[in-house]
């Protein structure tokens, strides 16, 4: 029987400790504090994310969704990869919409998911493998800023997916370093890179994605508190901290932030660290960043990647940008 499944996983858990210990030392002892979004992602921060990805305010994967959709067949087709990298693939729900279009073609494809989330990705690719025969997996269980060199060697053409506006949770010097690592990823000059892009709009629209009705990531926001607390023996009381998220306009992203009603003290045992936040000196968690045709041409530009084709939904909320090695 062929293995269709195999997962390498590029951190042993002595190391993911001692990395997680550091980055929240390092972003606890800052001014201003902040904690890594990646953190956001234990199984109960995946689930989370996954509601938001359904809620009403939330159109940033609907709308990718309907542009892969329209777009899958032509794309499949003309590139015909045989191998699909896909960066911070969680779920791989979207990912389907492009291997539909791939349905009853009879070419082997190896899909290469890239994520922190060693259960959700296990998950994902069970899915994937009982619905598309054509599939292998090679799942790499790793960070994709610190691990990309990991990816194995292409066995064919191929096409890299960095879908959801994930690229946007990267500050400029982070995400730069890693187009330049997503350019190395394509030898070949068939090669091509999609990658999701919410863009710049009506700022009620934003927030409101970012601070819906019911609450969904506001628990998102605050679960990055209980996954400290699980990992380092801390004591924050995640329901003391309001969601705070709002647009930068300057700066072209959301940003938000976890703000304690009142001064107080927590302990980080296993740090030996204790740290006083108050409302003043809060807890910044994520940027997504906001992008427009021009702001995207040059960030990839910049990494050796050529725009070669930009798709947009009528009302212009969200991208879909093929690029090129240059
Ligand atoms: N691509 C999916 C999921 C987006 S959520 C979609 O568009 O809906 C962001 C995903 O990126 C999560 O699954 C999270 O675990 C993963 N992720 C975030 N930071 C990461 C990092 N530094 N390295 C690897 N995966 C990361
Ligand atoms: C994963 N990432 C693209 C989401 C975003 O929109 O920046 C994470 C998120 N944060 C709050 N809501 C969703």
């Amino acid at each position: 029987m062929t293995i269709r499944y195999r997962a390498h996983a590029y951190t042993d858990e002595v190391e993911k400790r001692r990395t997680l210990e550091a980055d929240v030392r390092r972003g606890l002892t800052s001014t201003p504090k902040s904690l890594p979004p990646k953190y956001f992602y234990d199984a109960t921060g995946s689930k989370l994310f996954q509601d938001i990805t359904e809620l009403p305010e939330y159109y940033l994967t609907r709308t990718e969704t309907a542009l892969l959709e329209e777009l899958a067949p032509d794309l499949m087709r003309e590139l015909a990869p045989r191998d699909i990298v896909e960066l911070g693939a969680g779920a791989a729900v979207k990912t389907r919409r492009l291997l539909d279009a791939r349905n009853g073609v009879r070419q082997a494809i190896r899909y290469v998911p890239i994520d922190v989330d060693e259960v959700t990705i296990e998950a994902a690719a069970t899915g994937l493998l009982g619905d598309y025969r054509f599939l292998h997996v090679e799942a790499v269980i790793a960070d994709f800023e610190r691990h990309l060199r990991h990816v194995p060697a292409p066995i064919g053409r191929r096409l890299v997916l960095f879908l959801g506006s994930t690229i946007g949770n990267l500050d400029p010097p982070a995400r730069r370093r890693l187009l330049t690592e997503v350019r190395a990823l394509l030898p070949g000059k068939a090669d091509r890179f999609l990658v999701g892009l919410d863009l710049i709009k009506d700022v009620n629209v934003l927030e409101a994605a970012y601070d819906d009705a019911s609450g969904v990531t506001r628990e998102f926001n605050r679960n990055i508190l209980a996954v400290v607390n699980r990992e380092v023996d801390a004591d924050f009381q995640p329901t003391a901290f309001n969601h705070v998220a709002f647009y930068n306009e300057a700066a072209s992203r959301i940003e938000m932030h976890l703000v304690p009603d009142a001064a107080q003290d927590v302990h980080l045992r296993r740090l030996g660290l204790t740290i006083r936040i108050s409302p003043d000196d809060s807890i910044w968690t994520e940027n997504c960043y906001k992008f427009s045709r021009g702001s995207a041409q040059s960030m990839l530009a910049e990494a050796g990647l050529r725009l070669d084709a930009w798709h947009t939904d009528p009302d212009n909320y969200f991208a879909l940008a093929l690029a090129a090695p240059a």
